[in-house]
């Protein structure tokens, strides 16, 4: 029965008898064996009584079983929902009562909080731990594994991925199996993957980024990746002799040449080294040259769309640009007022359209019809231009958005919380330069009349409810915020009055 994603990226592991999967003790997991490990999930989540279409949402830490969690649900026609281990219990009831998840899979040091969670949403939790342990794997070695594959068309939902929105409620991308496989197979020609290559593969894959991007290629290619748990730059260089890539957001390039021991000869045997997620500034470009003699390939993407533009392989990979569409995608410029398709050079929102765009999101037409025109086409929010030659820049965002370290954080979903803390009257959370992760988050309060807040309190309370990463690393306290006419709060004076905070703190 067919089931292209499943067919064009896992059936043909069934064969292979190389590595696919290095892990950091050196431990080599061979191509047949992680299709084991995926049928064996497969059969888990049928027995489960997952049927094709249902959704699985996961919360674990990156490993090959959580790798093999993404094969198994594909093999088995599951929605896979991944979910940044960093959520809170409360973000993850969110989800999964959207999502309408029949089961949650959670490392065991957070299954007692998710219990409930679980519970009042209707979902079956169990455990899968980084080791491979846990409820689930115990269940796994229970059953049969999956023999032939759910029957799967193209246009079938492979993956439910969420992306906060301008209001604070978060969307789920509904991404089709040839939205990811298009992508997957565009960007393996692009980028010159082959069966020679070997990843060093150290992103989340609760994302686009690693989960896809990273994943789908290298299976695609018929390569190998070197899977490290996280950004550790003592084993990115310790594994880099072995590689021929490494897929990063600016922070790891950044970080990398913060390094001595990064140098010419260490990078000898890469080929590739990609960038994206948020703006890889043109001095970081120039710098990494300077050091290894090799050229970041810049790629634009998005959740929604995976990615949209590239840098050449061959050709100029032109700094602070984000390169080309890619085959088979569509740019255009539009004015953010009427929509209408601006000059070549001039700046207004990027729009994208092709088989990499999405479905639209899940079970919110109305956003969906906002967003997504009848034509195709994606309003991405993002400012661009595309110059004489053809190459696409982007120059800021239409969406009030912070990417810190390659993750994007909604401020007014922050604000909707400082707003209800103790004597505050009103908040704005900007983003400002930050010497690590591009943009680091800080929020800006206005005391109630007479009310002196407690800042640290404040900052604590909203660590419990909200993700580490989107709590501001410091708030200040303004007696009030400066606003435009109309009444809307001038963020970008914001920004200026505070645009050193971070740097000068380094
Ligand atoms: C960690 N922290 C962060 C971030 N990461 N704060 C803001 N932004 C971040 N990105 C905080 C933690 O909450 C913690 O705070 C402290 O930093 C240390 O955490 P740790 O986990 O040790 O940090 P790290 O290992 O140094 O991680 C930084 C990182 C990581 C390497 C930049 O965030 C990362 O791997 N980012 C990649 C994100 C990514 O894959 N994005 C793709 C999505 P505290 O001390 O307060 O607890 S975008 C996408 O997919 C689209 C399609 C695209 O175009 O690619
Ligand atoms: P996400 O919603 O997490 O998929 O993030 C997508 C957003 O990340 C895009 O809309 C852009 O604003 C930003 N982004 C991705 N790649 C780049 C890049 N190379 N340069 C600048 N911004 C980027």
């Amino acid at each position: 029965m067919p089931n292209p994603l499943y067919d064009a990226l896992f059936a043909p592991l069934i064969e292979r008898r190389s590595a696919l999967v290095i892990l950091p003790d050196g431990t080599e997991i061979s191509g047949d064996a992680f299709h084991a490990m995926c049928a064996r999930v497969a059969g888990a989540l049928a027995a489960l009584g997952l049927q094709p279409g249902d959704r699985m949402a996961v919360q674990v830490e990156k490993s090959a079983d959580a790798l093999a969690l993404y094969g198994g649900a594909v093999m088995a026609g599951v929605v896979f929902l991944p979910l940044n281990t960093a959520y809170t219990p409360d973000e993850v009831a969110y989800f999964l009562s959207d999502a309408g998840a029949k089961l949650l899979l959670a490392d065991s040091a957070k299954a007692a909080a998710l219990a409930p969670v679980a519970d009042r949403c209707g979902a079956r939790l169990m455990v899968l731990n980084a080791d491979g342990r846990g409820s689930f794997a115990d269940f796994c070695a229970t059953v049969e594994p999956m023999r032939a594959p759910a029957d799967r068309a193209e246009g079938d939902l492979a993956a439910l991925l969420y992306t906060s929105g301008t209001t604070g409620r978060s969307k789920g991308a509904m991404l089709s199996q040839k939205n990811l496989l298009s992508n997957a197979e565009v960007l393996t020609r692009a980028w010159r993957f082959t069966a020679q290559d070997v990843l060093l593969h150290a992103l989340p894959i609760f994302h686009t980024h690693g989960l896809f991007v990273a994943t789908n290629i290298v299976l695609l290619a018929g390569g190998a990746m070197i899977l490290l748990p996280k950004l550790d730059i003592d084993a990115l260089i310790r594994w880099m002799p072995r590689a021929t890539s490494l897929m990063g957001v600016p922070t790891f390039y950044t970080r990398l040449l913060d390094d001595a021991r990064f140098t010419r000869d260490l990078v000898a045997h890469m080929r590739l080294f990609t960038s994206g997620s948020a703006p890889l500034l043109a001095e970081t470009h120039v710098a990494f040259e300077a050091r290894t003699g090799h050229r970041i390939l810049e790629r634009y993407g998005m959740t929604e769309t995976n990615m949209n533009t590239s840098n050449p392989y061959d050709g100029e990979r032109r700094a602070g640009t984000v390169g080309f569409p890619l085959p088979g995608v569509e740019v255009k410029v539009t004015d953010p007022e009427t929509g209408a398709t601006l000059p070549q050079g001039e700046i207004g929102i990027l729009e994208v359209r092709g088989d990499n765009v999405f479905m639209g999101y899940w079970q919110m037409p109305e956003k969906t019809a906002a967003e997504l025109r009848a034509d195709g086409f994606f309003i991405t929010g993002d400012l661009g231009r595309i110059d004489d030659d053809g190459y696409v820049t982007i120059v800021g965002r239409q969406k009030d958005l912070i990417i810190a370290g390659g993750y994007n954080i909604y401020p007014k979903e922050i604000e909707l919380e400082l707003d209800e803390a103790e004597g505050v009257k009103e908040s704005a959370v900007i983003g400002v330069p930050h010497p690590d992760l591009g943009e680091g988050v800080l929020g800006v309060i206005v005391p109630l009349p007479g009310a002196r807040p407690d800042t640290a309190a404040i900052l604590a309370d909203l660590g419990t409810r909200l993700a580490r990463f989107k709590v501001p690393r410091a708030l200040v306290v303004l007696p009030d915020l400066p606003r435009n006419t109309m009444g809307k709060v001038q963020k970008n004076l914001l920004r200026d009055q505070f645009r050193d905070w971070f740097t000068s703190r380094a």
